[in-house]
């Protein structure tokens, strides 16, 4: 007898698996399709570690499930290349950052094949290779020749340790997303993409995401961040009438205006406090500002500070003129960058009216006629009401007045209704080096002029200096000095490089078809392929990487290349690794390496475990004792086929006649529609392992003169139902049983509805001898459960109560005798 060696299987059928292109992409139109795809790793230079194992088990099992069910499967995988640490290698230890990025990759593919994950490494895409960023390149001058891509001079955010800008979206809490470092504010002039173009239709078209997670669905929607209300235009006497436009949710509270503030960086600052008492403070004011970023600014702990500008702003509806003030909390880069202060109803307005003395005027009062007076204002009103103080409009229900106010507005051109969006445009230009050049010149005569696409792609030059100050690129003189493409002059290249996340942007349509020469992908094939059926990955990408590629796919629709607009079908985010309840991280020292488990106890065990352990998208806690075990279950099946190997490679006929046999065709109808139900309708591994073992402990108690062929059946079925999960030692299996195709290339079972019911028999009960009643119990329960299930009946208690149980006789299918006294 063999025992079982996962070390030597695994390998062996790794390799036979790679000679035989066994994973290759079934491209068989007869069939349906089905797309599974894992979020692709970064070639960082630590390899995998158990969160990366965790998705890629996960995805490989309804890759492998989905196959055996008859789909054609596309399972690609790749790597997200560019990106920052390979350039801080290259400054720290003077490593190339292409060579140490190759090196990484590799690695991490080693790895993943020593896990046995069927992907088609025939579409491998590695975002940092030439013939992939090319087309990175292409679809930059895309969304140029659509308007979508832009330069402009911008306060951006500034991390003064990755020395580069990021965007919105990257910054998290005022810090860097990747090195935690505080955010601050830069002026530059930097590439974007018009994103805020499409925030409607990314908004609207979360409502059709039925298979995406609500909390990602909401985060989402938080940060687009719609919100409605209404522009109102004031006027500036001493301008010439000069227009101030600001947004406001609450038109209704028009007559309560006291004063009107403005961002410091509003243009129009310079001329409002030109030659006033406080010019030289504001523009100092300014100065400061730019150091602190906004999620400060307008936190709510943050001070509240402003200053007079020494202007007055003309109402546009009482022609009243209230003063204009600068302050911290009005951000540039929202609504207008303007806003009208009401005090009575609004609570931020109403700390800074009462800080610098300002006046306060009650424009809403609920039933009660409250607030009638600003004396008895504690804070702010900021309830439903109904206006007072507002001349035609006094009267109207405040909720009612917002649309009439704004439609009113908009009758005399002084304002419109407007809706406001919280997402703003994506800032797309890094100053690092490694990532996909923008292929943009400079011409001294014409100006900003688009590389022509027949001279993509713009390569990234070797004759660079890293030295951890400047952009690298701008030390190579090869690669700044160019011709321009329109007049043949000297031009300069432009220097930045596009943010990592344009590179994962769009890696899911290059799988469809990879080795695509003319174009970044072949239509036909992505409309074939996509959307994507089943995407995993982590929640950390719920508004970076998931809202960018949601974009990225409606502008390829738009631009008729794709008939979808949406690339996530559903969407399955995974839960943390812990150990001891903590992330499993360096730092924590509590890391449970991938490569020592596989040494120890193979590829099978752990992938067993990791999908045992919890429902994927729930956190898991690693657990030595939980490996052990799913390896000793492993060992358990192995040792199951080996001491029948006489009966499985025999062909025994099947027959179902006694209890023994009718209650294992039951559970082999019954296991094979748990697992079924459990991957393809929940993803929930954890059960359906669970239902395989019940089933081989079951398998295990079928005596040794029942049928041979139920048998047989049986253990085959164990084997097949394992196969997506643990793909090793079922293969091993299974050709000892003496196949010749692949257990991966078996049909899925299907179960029978007629035998998922159990046999049933009637039972009498009998009191001291005397027949009480009668019970219907499963036919294969055995004595002790039958007592059970007699003893817990609450028919019994008329005979029992006061009684002491002496003795249960259980006759099997006939009766159960229960002695009492
Ligand atoms: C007057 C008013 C009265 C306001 C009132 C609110 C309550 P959301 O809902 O987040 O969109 N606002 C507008 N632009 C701003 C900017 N650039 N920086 C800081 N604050 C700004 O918030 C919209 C409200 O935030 C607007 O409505 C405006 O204050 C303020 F009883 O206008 B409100
Ligand atoms: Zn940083």
């Amino acid at each position: 007898e063999q025992v079982y060696q996962p070390g030597k299987i695994e390998k062996k059928w790794q390799q036979i698996w790679e000679e035989n292109d066994a994973n290759k992409t079934n491209e068989d139109m007869a069939k349906p399709k089905y797309y599974t795809l894992e979020q692709f790793p970064y070639p960082s230079g630590e390899g995998l570690h158990m969160g990366h194992v965790r998705v890629y088990t996960i995805g490989d099992v309804i890759a492998r499930f989905k196959r055996m069910k008859g789909y054609q499967v596309l399972h690609p995988m790749g790597a997200d290349a560019f990106g920052l640490p390979a350039e801080n290698a290259a400054i720290q230890r003077g490593v190339n950052p292409r060579e140490w990025t190759l090196k990484n990759m590799e690695r991490i593919r080693t790895e993943q094949k020593r896990l046995g994950v069927s992907y088609d490494w025939d579409r491998y895409v590695g975002t940092c290779l030439p013939d992939y960023y090319k087309w990175t390149q292409w679809l930059f001058l895309l969304f140029y020749e659509r308007g979508l891509a832009y330069k402009k001079q911008a306060a951006v955010n500034w991390c003064p340790t990755c020395n580069t800008v990021l965007a919105n979206e990257q910054v998290e809490d005022g810090k860097c997303w990747r090195c935690d470092s505080e955010v601050t504010k830069k002026e530059l002039n930097q590439w974007f993409f018009k994103i805020t173009d499409y925030a409607e239709r990314l908004l609207q078209d979360l409502d059709q995401l039925d298979g995406w997670p609500d909390k990602v669905k909401m985060m989402q929607r938080n940060w687009i961040g719609k919100s409605e209300g209404a522009e109102v235009v004031f006027t500036v006497p001493t301008l010439n009438d000069k227009k101030i436009s600001v947004f406001t949710t609450r038109p209704d509270t028009l007559y309560g205006v006291t004063y009107m503030v403005l961002a410091p960086e509003h243009p129009l600052v310079p001329q409002l406090i030109a030659g006033k008492e406080n010019e030289q403070t504001i523009l100092d004011f300014i100065e400061d500002l730019k150091k602190v970023n906004e999620i400060t600014r307008t936190s709510t702990e943050e001070e509240k500070v402003g200053y007079f500008t020494g202007s007055y702003a003309r109402h546009p509806l009482t022609g009243e003129d209230v003063p204009i003030w600068v302050a911290n909390y009005v951000l540039m880069d929202y609504g207008t960058g303007a806003v009208m202060g009401v005090p009575a109803h609004d609570e931020r307005d109403f700390l800074f009216a009462k800080k610098y003395n300002l006046p306060i005027k009650i424009v809403v009062q609920n039933q009660e006629g409250f607030p009638r007076s600003v004396e008895e204002m504690d804070g702010a009103f900021t309830e439903d009401g109904t206006l007072v103080h507002s001349d035609r409009f006094n009267g109207l229900p405040n909720r009612e007045a917002i649309q009439t106010i704004a439609k009113y507005l908009e009758e005399i051109g002084k304002g419109k209704p407007t809706v406001s969006y919280r997402l703003r445009d994506w800032l797309i230009s890094r100053q690092r080096y490694w990532g996909t050049p923008i292929p943009m010149v400079y011409c001294d005569t014409c100006g900003v002029v688009p590389v022509p696409v027949d001279q993509l792609p713009v390569l990234l030059p070797e004759d660079v200096i890293f030295n951890g100050k400047d952009n690298p690129l701008t030390t190579s003189e090869s690669f700044v000095h160019t011709t321009c493409p329109k007049c043949g002059g000297h031009a300069h290249r432009e220097t930045d490089t596009m943010d990592t996340f344009i590179d994962s942007s769009w890696y899911y349509f290059r799988y469809a078809s990879p080795h695509e020469e003319t174009k970044p992908f072949d239509s036909k094939q992505v409309n074939k392929w996509l959307p994507v059926d089943e995407y995993i990955g982590g929640i950390e990408h719920a508004v970076l990487h998931l809202l960018y590629s949601r974009f990225f796919t409606k502008v390829l629709y738009d631009a008729g290349l794709i008939s979808f607009q949406e690339p996530f079908k559903s969407l399955l985010t995974q839960g943390m690794v812990l150990k001891d309840g903590a992330k499993m991280s360096k730092s924590k020292g509590n890391v449970v390496s991938p490569n020592e488990i596989i040494e120890k106890y193979g590829a099978d065990t752990g992938r067993l475990f990791i999908l045992f352990a919890a429902p994927p998208d729930r956190d898991l806690d690693w657990s030595d004792s939980g490996v052990e075990g799913s390896h000793r279950f492993l060992n358990r099946v192995w040792r199951m086929v080996q001491q029948n190997l006489e009966t499985l490679t025999a062909n025994p006929e099947v027959k179902v006649e006694t209890d023994a046999e009718k209650e294992l065709r039951r559970m082999i109808n019954v296991t094979i529609k748990r697992v079924t139900e459990d991957i393809d309708l929940r993803n929930n591994f954890n059960t359906a392992i669970s239902a395989i073992m019940e089933f081989v402990n079951k398998i295990h108690s079928y005596p040794e003169d029942g049928n041979k062929g139920l048998f047989k059946q049986a253990i085959e079925t164990v084997v097949i139902l394992l196969a997506p999960m643990t793909p090793h030692i079922t293969e091993e299996l299974w050709q000892m049983m003496g196949h010749d195709s692949s257990v991966h290339q078996q049909e899925w079972p299907t179960y029978n509805e007629e035998y998922l019911v159990l046999d049933e028999v009637e039972i009498a009960i009998q009191i001291n001898g005397k027949i009480r009643g009668k019970m219907v119990v499963p036919t294969s329960s055995s004595k002790e459960e039958i007592e059970k299930l007699v003893l817990a009946d609450e028919r019994l208690n008329e005979w029992t109560q006061g009684k002491s149980i002496k003795k249960v006789i259980v006759v099997l299918g006939k009766l159960v005798n229960i002695v009492v006294g």
